[in-house]
């Protein structure tokens, strides 16, 4: 079922859980061949949700900055391809949402374990805003917190669970927005782990 936010972002809850065990297959092979991590931020703290991309451009952050490279820096070799069922998964929720064009060329994984969170940012450093982005939840449930245009309005909490997929698109893309600590949880596949997959068009 489809529950819209505000400004053009929609909930597909449960839209990938029929075929969420096959996409975590896809997210060990991607990570046999790209390591999670974590990242540093240019202020030099840690990230503390570990990532890992695949498709032509991966997002990366170091002291030098936040941006989008063809390889990984940790292998120096391009980034994994993105499995066809990542892919699909993408379009289909897109178009779902109105988006028919949507042609994903960079998917980030994030991996959070208890006790990691995402601090409150907005996501520009894409070229195209026009493009949607288009994230999927797999795991332990997280409460999402969708802020406003300004990192001072006060954010509206929405929790996501194993399934859920949001499509970002129109005036909604450039909100801040974050999510809160994950709480300890046992989910029947993951275990105590939450990935976060984000589909953009980077390049
Ligand atoms: C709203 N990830 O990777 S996903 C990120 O749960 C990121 O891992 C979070 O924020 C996570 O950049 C949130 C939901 C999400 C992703 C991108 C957005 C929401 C968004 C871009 C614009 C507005
Ligand atoms: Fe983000």
């Amino acid at each position: 079922w489809v529950e819209p936010l505000e400004d053009g972002a929609q909930v597909l809850r449960r839209f990938a859980s029929a075929r969420a065990p096959a996409l975590l297959d896809a997210i060990i092979r991607v990570t046999e061949q790209a390591p999670l991590r974590q990242m540093k931020t240019p202020g030099g703290h840690t990230m503390s949700a570990a990532m890992a991309c695949c498709g032509t451009w991966g997002w990366v952050t170091d002291r030098k900055g936040y941006r989008y490279q063809q390889t990984d820096p940790l292998t120096d070799k391009r980034w994994p391809g993105m499995p066809e069922i990542l892919r699909a998964l993408a379009r289909e929720a897109a178009e779902q949402a109105g988006y028919p064009d949507f042609e994903p060329d960079a998917c980030l994984i994030n991996r959070y374990l208890p006790g990691a969170k995402m601090a409150l940012h907005q996501d520009k450093d894409e070229t195209d805003f026009s493009q949607p982005i288009v994230s999927v939840s797999l795991g332990s449930p997280i409460v999402f917190q969708f802020g406003g245009d300004r990192r001072s309005d006060r954010p509206r909490k929405v929790p996501l669970e194993h399934g859920d997929v949001v499509v970002w698109g129109g005036p909604s893309r450039l909100r801040y927005h974050g999510v809160l600590t994950l709480k300890p949880f046992d989910h029947p596949l993951t275990g105590a782990c939450r990935y976060n997959l984000t589909f953009r068009r980077a390049g």
